[in-house]
């Protein structure tokens, strides 16, 4: 545990005196300092309902990044429900998570809602769920008609600048992500291009979008970056070894990396043909290789996932056929439950993670149809 040397003395004093009487060992693996969001250990550390701002700077109000390790909670899609932004059915689903789970942030994820109220709404929901959140302007995936991106931005910004949730918001939002995989799904994408992200006209799009997306962000104290799988050779990372992993940074890793605040990595074993019980082992190498290239920034899984059976939206193994991947609700609770007990090295390796996906994304998904959760009675660890 790090003593915060800013804490009132008194605060520091009793926390030294709690730890030499012994206290219980879950107080000690908790934040690095007591007071701080979204971990805190003290009930009186709450975003407030009146929604005026905590009385302190942004910085000091967000844990530190070496707390940013183990289960934060779950991508939370947006897609496919113009209906179903209301506050109360986002707080249901953020109660359950919390309760059943231990979530402390949720992840908006291809928010497919193009007005104010959806943004506020996510506010309003987290304040009274007490809860961090990563937004992301994510649509059209697979197409270059940038309107509906374009209008997901201009809705943000208007809330976080002209709205009664403008003050509280950057003590809710920790992180921004501009568009979701881009790469990967050729967001940016150059009208009549060829569909290379690499291309010039391409390239220059994303990190055109993407610099004025996070000079926008930065003016309300917001980090931003992109949401990407680089595992991908020859764009966001370098020429593949002969496992097929690309070495080093590739074209388009090469220049976003400079224009991006952290690395929110998508770590994907189940679209590589690896089979469950080799998943851990590729992910904890995909650690090392973003821990490696891009050494300075804050390193979050934002998207990691397994199936509970076939999943015709997301195959999984080859994309042309059934999914190599074992598929089955053992095999999913297998795969979490093992990302869960290499917390350590998740800690080690100062690596968060969202399970990827609440809902709405058929097999993926830890909420079943019914209501009820693919693997019950299970709170992954937050610390370790
Ligand atoms: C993955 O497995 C290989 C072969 O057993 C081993 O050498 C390597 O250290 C493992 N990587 C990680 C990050 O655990
Ligand atoms: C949104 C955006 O920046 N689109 C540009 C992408 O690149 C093409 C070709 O250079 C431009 O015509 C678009 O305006």
């Amino acid at each position: 545990m790090r003593i915060n040397t800013l804490l009132p003395l008194t605060l520091a004093t009793t926390l030294i005196t709690s730890i030499t009487n012994g206290l219980p060992t879950e107080e000690l693996n908790g934040p690095s300092s007591p007071h701080c969001f979204p971990f805190s250990v003290s009930h009186s550390w709450k975003l407030s309902l009146d929604l005026q701002p905590p009385p302190m700077s942004r910085e000091e109000w967000w844990c530190a990044q070496e707390d940013f390790y183990g289960f934060l909670g779950f991508s939370m899609p947006f897609q496919y429900t113009n209906m179903d932004y209301d506050v109360e059915s986002i707080s249901q689903h953020l109660v359950m998570m919390k309760e059943q789970f231990g979530a402390t942030m949720f992840r908006v994820y291809i928010p497919e809602s193009y007005n104010t109220q959806l943004w506020k709404n996510i506010l309003q929901a987290a304040i009274i769920n007490n809860m961090g959140v990563v937004v992301q302007v994510a649509f059209p995936i697979s197409g270059n008609s940038l309107s509906l991106e374009a209008v997901l931005e201009s809705t943000l910004f208007q809330v976080l600048s002209d709205s009664p949730y403008a003050a509280i918001a950057p003590y809710v939002i920790f992180a921004a992500e501009y568009l979701n995989e881009p790469v990967g799904d050729c967001d940016m994408c150059a009208a009549g291009s060829t569909g290379n992200p690499a291309d010039p006209a391409s390239l220059a799009n994303l990190t055109q979008g993407l610099t004025n997306f996070r000079n926008k962000m930065h003016q309300f104290g917001i980090p931003a970056g992109i949401s990407e799988d680089w595992d991908r050779p020859n764009l966001m990372s370098g020429p593949p070894n002969a496992d097929g992993v690309g070495v080093g940074l590739g074209v388009i890793g090469e220049a976003v990396a400079p224009i991006i605040d952290f690395c929110h990595a998508h770590i994907m074993a189940y679209y590589h043909n690896i089979q469950v019980q080799d998943a851990w082992n590729y992910t904890a190498s995909q650690v090392l290789w973003y821990k490696q290239y891009l050494p300075k920034l804050p390193l979050l899984i934002s998207e990691m996932m397994w199936a509970t059976s076939y999943n015709v939206l997301h195959a999984g193994g080859y994309v042309t056929g059934f999914a190599v991947a074992e598929v089955s609700v053992q095999d999913y609770t297998l795969f979490w439950k093992t990302v869960d007990a290499n917390c350590k090295y998740l800690k080690e390796q100062n690596t968060a993670y969202f399970i990827h996906a609440w809902r709405e994304e058929g097999t993926l998904d830890m909420l079943n149809d019914d209501g009820t959760v693919v693997i019950p009675n299970w709170k992954p660890q937050k610390w370790c």
